[in-house]
């Protein structure tokens, strides 16, 4: 049984808005937490539509201003779910503030950002995580149990992949999401974030140089006169497409592993398919998010076979259903939620850090550098 609570700010309230709301909603149904959350109030610049999603979603209050909400009394943590460009503005004022921080990945749109977020939060009493949601698929959370526990035995390959399809059509407007100036990059950073983030959790590896390729398919695109979550309406103007539409690259890890990379959104037929094999000396895993409650695993002598990861003992799993009954994007955000609620509430530092997230970037920007140069870029 809980029995103190800590008030909630959400910055933000589209697509990641949303479902960290959810899951803010549903965490302490679902887990016994050291505080219980309270969903003091919800930010965002239009009024009326701010004030819509917080009756929808469950917040108490609403501001226009993400400083005032950033400085209401009643809001300890602070819940970063805008665009790239302005993380490090909102996290830094909260951390200054006191405020406990979870931030959506990537951290920041640039490593000099990311070292201020990274220097903000050790010099503030505030606890900080960025919100790389995949290392809580429970399937995600076995696999690094196994490589951990040294199943796998010595780690040679790392074939990580994110494939996704929502801008195939060249008419598909130019959201932020396709502008540097908002998102810092393109498939790279908002998906191949993601599957640096994946390779180094399971593996207990960090990737030390890298050498790749880029390209943006689609050089100009239909202004956006709208736009929400995934997808976005069309005005008759045409932009220049900013960002890569594609990131190809291979890389070393610091134990040996050999690596490679590809995160794009022009993998036709492909939705959100987070995709990550590992090859060791003593046997393989895979796993694939398109099918999120399956763990591929092969002891070497064998091939593959799959493991339903729906048992009470697998991670988070016991929270939830009766074994078989599945779980699905949606539980990736509240098993992250109750991490960090777990981490303020017993007074540790939530993982994946800021220190981490800045780790992230530093790839994401080798992978930019090497790109451009045709050279192998290490990373210090
Ligand atoms: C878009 O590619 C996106 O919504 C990412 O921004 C999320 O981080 C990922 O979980 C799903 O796809």
């Amino acid at each position: 049984m809980t029995q103190t609570t800590i008030g909630v700010g959400l910055v933000g309230y589209a697509f990641m808005g949303r479902v960290h709301s959810q899951a803010w909603r549903n965490v302490a149904a679902f887990f016994d937490l050291p505080v219980t959350p309270v969903m003091a109030a919800l930010s965002g610049r239009s009024l009326s539509a701010a004030t819509d999603a917080a009756a929808r979603m469950g917040w108490a209050a609403v501001e226009t201003d993400w400083k005032e909400l950033v400085n209401r009394d009643d809001v300890q943590i602070v819940d970063i779910c805008t665009p790239g460009d302005s993380h490090a503005e909102i996290a830094i004022a909260a951390l200054q503030a006191g405020k406990h921080v979870i931030c959506e990945k990537p951290l920041a749109n640039t490593v000099a950002e990311a070292e201020a977020m990274v220097a903000a939060a050790a010099a503030s009493q505030g606890r900080s995580m960025v919100a790389f949601n995949y290392r809580r698929v429970p399937a995600v959370a076995l696999a690094q149990r196994m490589v951990a526990a040294g199943e796998l035995g010595q780690i040679r390959h790392v074939r990580a992949q994110y494939l996704q399809d929502w801008i195939v059509d060249p008419d598909f407007p130019l959201v932020w999401r396709l502008q540097k100036d908002k998102a810092g990059s393109g498939a790279l950073g908002d998906i191949g974030a993601h599957i640096i983030d994946t390779a180094q959790f399971v593996t207990g590896q960090t990737i030390v140089g890298v050498s790749a390729l880029t390209e943006t398919f689609v050089k100009e695109r239909p202004l956006a006169s709208a736009s929400s979550g995934l997808g976005g309406s069309r005005t008759s103007e045409k932009g220049a497409v900013t960002v890569d539409d594609a990131a190809l690259f291979i890389g070393r890890m610091s134990a040996g592993a050999l690596a490679s990379f590809e995160a794009t959104r022009f993998a036709t037929g492909r939705k959100n398919a987070l995709r990550l094999e590992i090859n060791g000396s003593l046997g393989s895993l895979a796993f694939d998010f398109e099918a999120m409650n399956e763990l591929w695993v092969s002891s070497g002598d064998s091939g593959f076979r799959r493991v339903l990861v729906t048992e009470p003992d697998h991670p988070y799993v016991g929270a939830w259903w009766p074994p078989g009954h599945g779980l699905g994007y949606e539980h990736t955000f509240t098993h992250e939620i109750k991490d960090f609620l777990e981490a303020v509430g017993t007074g540790s530092d939530p993982s994946p850090s800021f220190a981490d997230g800045l780790r992230v970037q530093r790839v994401l920007a080798a992978v930019e550098e090497s790109a451009a140069s045709g050279s192998y870029k290490e990373i210090a």
